[in-house]
């Protein structure tokens, strides 16, 4: 793993230190030798390493136990079977591990995936257990333990009790079978199907073992604009070779399903869902998933939505089509997840209200082994939206968050945005439908509506962002989103903050003069990236198609909803979306009617608007006196130099991490972010000289003009960006 780089390394850093250097293909699973002088070498704790690889799962929990603390130790921990003296480290179900049987751990805290790491005293030893009810407890439990270790936390007097409190935790990969990843800015797919079943590259393995370090127990392999060749018996054969990798980690593997298949494949003359002979065809080909896959984990959907084929072709619901696949599934324990992300390509109606005024109605319709998975904003993975009205509406239909994890409306990989602060933000919204504390954490998790699913179905999704770049993400800090997801999937209270400071700690240094300056520069990227794109509620300024970088003066596209000026309305009067109830002709579209009253009065009113949100919600005049006592106006000029301002200190913060860093990652980041001032600084100028063209209003004092002219801006094209749907 480390030899790839080793000339890159040697230019660039010379031969007089490490003999390696770091490409980032490790994750935050490196295992560096603990320098003992800062804290106790492992071995002070665990002086063997106890337990029977009795299944799979067992064996790379054991391995990793092994890779992990042998590495971090610097020398190879003696295994063995039963623990024999103070000091080991026994792992185990009571069914694997007679000693873990024997001691009153309380296991039933630890639920079906959960686990207990604990200090007791075992047959007059002091030991360490990671034990749990399942072996895939135990696998996580496993790289609990060792990131104890990687992040320097005491050993002695553990008492840790940790379960999911979401049950389907997934990535969804955007990867098409040819390799090209929807939105993906990390290289190809990493599934090279070409080559599939019979190479099974390594890297599926390490895949397969990241997840599971975070505890994500699924993997979507395909689109969600989906193609019905992945359902061919050909392609399930290399799903199947997948499914057999990702087996020993707990990862399941899911497929998108294109409504569309029954004809396309079946040659049926049609697809509704209510048509016995489609049922029959779903039916069987589900029997025939299985026999390739026997714990094929489900459908995932993305229909009536894009240009999609879906139930509505065929006047029916989205309910009729979700359980029709319910239906098929159930027999063998499998799950539908049924997106909704539609907007409907005729609707005149304020795309923010779409999806709700679609799904609500169906709540309580939706066959027990269905979610209804809901993008975190009303609208599109944007810098900054709202939560989804959807959230705490529908209280009989277990609702999965879907974030996204690939930066698409973030700046690609080039920027450093670490999204755990934005899911954070979004999960503990506050819903209000059941009065203070109503949080979209608790809808998610399934506490607010009391786990209304018979099945205790709840989840989360990522949009995976992970390509066949060495590195896996497209950059370094990139990787901090793919973990970020992870540990919030399995709680989604925990706190973005702290899971930055375990992943720098895991994935760089321990040394408190790094990991303080880091983690708040990670902290703080989000809102700076709000601040150059899309400040106080503005969205969807993006660049047609690709997304990449401003257009925010694009208004001529054949949907409304695919122009920058739609979401803006600025005019000479003002700018933003009013969205409050339609008072005084002001042709409010209130979306805010879909919240709960307490949240619909706040959105409602400009005056209680958060300005985070403030042209989100309501359109408003460029004099407006915003809080700060300055206009709107210099507001939003301001915000936008802001976030230019927050990069360059970004550079700063990390050009003073030189020597704490290795020379590639250090290297890497660094042009990174060099290329994020400079596009920080396009996002700013081409806005300020685009909405200056239509407010008149001179900027504020001390505030330089922007670069270019607006027509200069305007006239660049990016034909080739990357990730294109
Ligand atoms: C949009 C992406 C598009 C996806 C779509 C979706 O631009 O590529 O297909 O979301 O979520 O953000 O289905």
């Amino acid at each position: 793993m480390k030899h790839r780089s080793l000339l890159a390394c040697i230019a660039a850093v010379g031969f007089s230190l490490p003999a390696w250097c770091e490409d980032g293909y490790d994750l935050w699973l490196r295992y560096p030798a603990v320098d003992s002088t800062a804290y106790p070498a492992p071995s002070r704790a665990v002086r063997e390493i106890a337990g029977a690889a009795s299944s799979p799962t067992l064996e790379v929990a054991q391995a990793e136990l092994l890779r992990g603390l042998s590495g971090l130790e610097g020398a190879p921990l003696p295994l063995v079977q039963a623990p024999t003296r103070s000091g080991a480290l026994v792992f185990g179900t009571p069914r694997s591990s007679p000693q873990i049987g024997r001691l009153s751990l309380a296991l039933d805290r630890a639920g079906a995936e959960g686990y207990v790491l604990r200090s007791v005293m075992l047959d007059g030893n002091a030991v360490t257990v990671i034990a749990a009810n399942s072996d895939v407890g135990v696998l996580y439990g496993a790289f609990h333990f060792l990131r104890l270790v990687q992040t320097r936390q005491p050993l002695d007097k553990l008492d840790v009790v940790s379960q999911p409190r979401t049950k389907i935790r997934v990535l969804d990969h955007w990867d098409n079978l040819d390799r090209h990843v929807e939105r993906g800015y990390a290289g190809q797919s990493i599934w090279d199907w070409h080559k599939l079943p019979g190479w099974l590259d390594p890297r599926y393995t390490d895949y397969a073992r990241a997840c599971a370090s975070i505890g994500i127990n699924g993997s979507v392999l395909t689109n969600v604009n989906a193609n019905a060749t992945s359902l061919t018996p050909a392609y399930l054969e290399k799903a199947a070779a997948l499914a057999g990798v990702f087996r020993p980690y707990g990862v399941r593997v899911y497929l998108t399903a294109r409504f569309s298949a029954p004809i396309e494949l079946g040659g049926l003359k049609t697809a509704d869902p209510l048509d016995p002979a489609v049922r029959a065809w779903w039916k069987a080909k589900v029997d025939e998933v299985y026999r390739y896959i026997p714990d094929f984990g489900g459908f995932l959907v993305k229909a009536n939505s894009e240009g999609q084929p879906g139930p509505q072709d065929y006047k029916r619901t989205h309910a009729d089509g979700a359980n029709m696949l319910a239906e098929a599934l159930a027999p063998h324990g499998g799950i539908v997840m049924w997106r909704a992300f539609v907007y409907a390509s005729s609707a005149t109606e304020d795309r923010a209200k779409q999806a709700y005024a679609e799904f609500v109605p169906l709540d309580g319709k939706f066959a027990d082994n269905v979610l209804v998975q809901v993008k975190n904003g009303p609208i599109d993975f944007q810098p900054r939206e709202p939560f989804s009205p959807m959230f705490g509406a529908m209280p009989k239909t277990p609702l999965m968050m879907e974030f996204q994890i690939t930066k698409e409306y973030l700046g690609f990989s080039t920027h450093l945005v670490y999204l755990g602060a934005l899911y954070e933000e979004a999960l503990g919204a506050d819903t209000f439908v059941k009065g203070k504390g109503s949080t979209v954490a608790k809808v998610i998790d399934g506490e607010l509506h009391g786990l209304q699913s018979p099945l205790g179905l709840t989840g989360m999704a990522g949009v995976a962002n992970i390509g066949s770049d060495r590195n896996w993400s497209g950059s370094h800090f990139d990787q901090a989103n793919w973990y970020a997801f992870g540990r919030l999937a399995w709680n989604p209270f925990d706190s973005s903050q702290s899971i930055a400071e375990d992943w720098v700690r895991m994935t760089f240094s321990n040394d408190p003069a790094f990991v303080k300056p880091v983690v708040s520069m990670m902290m703080g990227s989000r809102e700076a990236a709000v601040d150059y794109m899309t400040p106080l509620g503005l969205a969807h300024l993006m660049g047609t198609g690709h997304h990449y970088g401003p257009a925010p003066w694009v208004s001529d596209l054949s949907r409304p909803e695919w122009n920058p000026a739609y979401y803006h309305r600025a005019d000479a009067n003002g700018i933003g979306f009013e969205r409050g109830p339609p008072v005084n002709g002001n042709g409010g579209s209130n979306a805010v009617g879909q919240y709960s009253a307490k949240v619909a009065a706040m959105f409602g009113d400009p005056n209680k608007t958060p300005e985070n949100l403030l042209l989100w919600f309501h359109h408003v005049p460029w004099d407006r006196k915003m809080a700060s006592g300055r206009s709107l106006w210099d507001e939003l000029v301001l915000h936008y130099a802001h976030g230019v301002e927050e990069v360059s200190r970004m550079r700063r913060a990390w050009d003073a991490q030189h020597d704490r860093v290795d020379a590639e990652r250090f290297a890497q980041v660094a042009a990174f972010l060099a290329i994020q001032e400079q596009e920080a600084q396009w996002w700013r100028d081409a806005c300020i000289a685009y909405f200056q063209s239509i407010s008149k209003l001179p900027l504020p004092a001390g505030v330089a003009a922007p670069a270019h002219p607006l027509e200069y801006y305007q006239a660049l094209k990016f034909p080739y960006a990357p990730g294109r749907g």
